[in-house]
């Protein structure tokens, strides 16, 4: 199995995090967002939308991290971070699609213009678009926050597939300025994620886009 991944993609993080939860063996393949080696044709091929995580596994070829995250816990027997389970798995797949729809907008915007766009070179914050990614954020957040009092994890089952998706593009709160500092239930939950061997070993594997 072969994922094309970049050390400061969160999207890729959350997709690492998951191969070592479930000790799936994936060899890595850097493709580097600096410079440009995502609109390459050979990578264009393998997502037309230039984008990583893609995953290559025996000719089948996935983009889509949260997809990916699916598919690495499908193929591994006994695994508990996708419960089979209807129910079970209908309220984390409901938190993967949060995730995407309305918790990463706003992340991705402060992460681009407060960190990545200083690491790259190009400029400084938009402070309209600063303000836009705050918002979208804050809406979000709060109501995660909100859904974690007196709760280990984000899913009835215990550690899940949404507890890694979520956490894994907060590793840079900091530097990317995310307005979660007075968030005290999703500030514990994170410390919790941050404790699990999966996300020490990703941790070099990290980061901010
Ligand atoms: N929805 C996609 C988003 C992937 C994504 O935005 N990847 C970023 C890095 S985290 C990227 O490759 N950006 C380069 C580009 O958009 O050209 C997923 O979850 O996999």
């Amino acid at each position: 199995m072969r994922l094309y991944y970049h050390p400061v993609s969160t999207c890729s993080r959350r997709v690492l995090m998951t191969a070592h939860y479930l000790e799936v063996k994936v060899d890595l393949v850097l493709v580097d967002l600096f410079k440009g080696d995502h609109y390459a044709p050979l990578f264009l091929q393998l997502n037309p939308n230039h984008r990583v995580p893609v995953l290559e596994h025996d000719g089948f070829i996935l983009w889509e991290s949260y997809a990916i995250m699916q598919y690495l816990a499908d193929m591994t027997p006994g695994q508990t971070l996708y419960p089979l389970d209807p129910r079970e798995r209908a309220d984390v797949n409901r938190w993967l699609f949060w995730c995407g729809q309305d918790f990463m907008p706003g992340v991705s915007i402060l992460n681009w213009e407060n960190s990545i766009k200083s690491l790259a070179g190009i400029g400084a914050p938009d402070p309209f678009e600063v303000t836009r990614g705050e918002q979208l954020l804050v809406e979000a957040a709060k109501v995660f926050d909100a859904h974690l009092t007196h709760r280990a994890w984000v899913c009835d089952v215990g550690l899940s597939l949404a507890d890694l998706a979520i956490a894994a593009p907060l590793a840079d709160q900091h530097s990317a300025k995310l307005p979660l500092s007075d968030l005290p239930n999703l500030q514990r939950w994170l410390k919790q994620v941050q404790a699990l061997d999966s996300w020490r070993k990703t941790d070099v594997a990290t980061s901010r886009l």
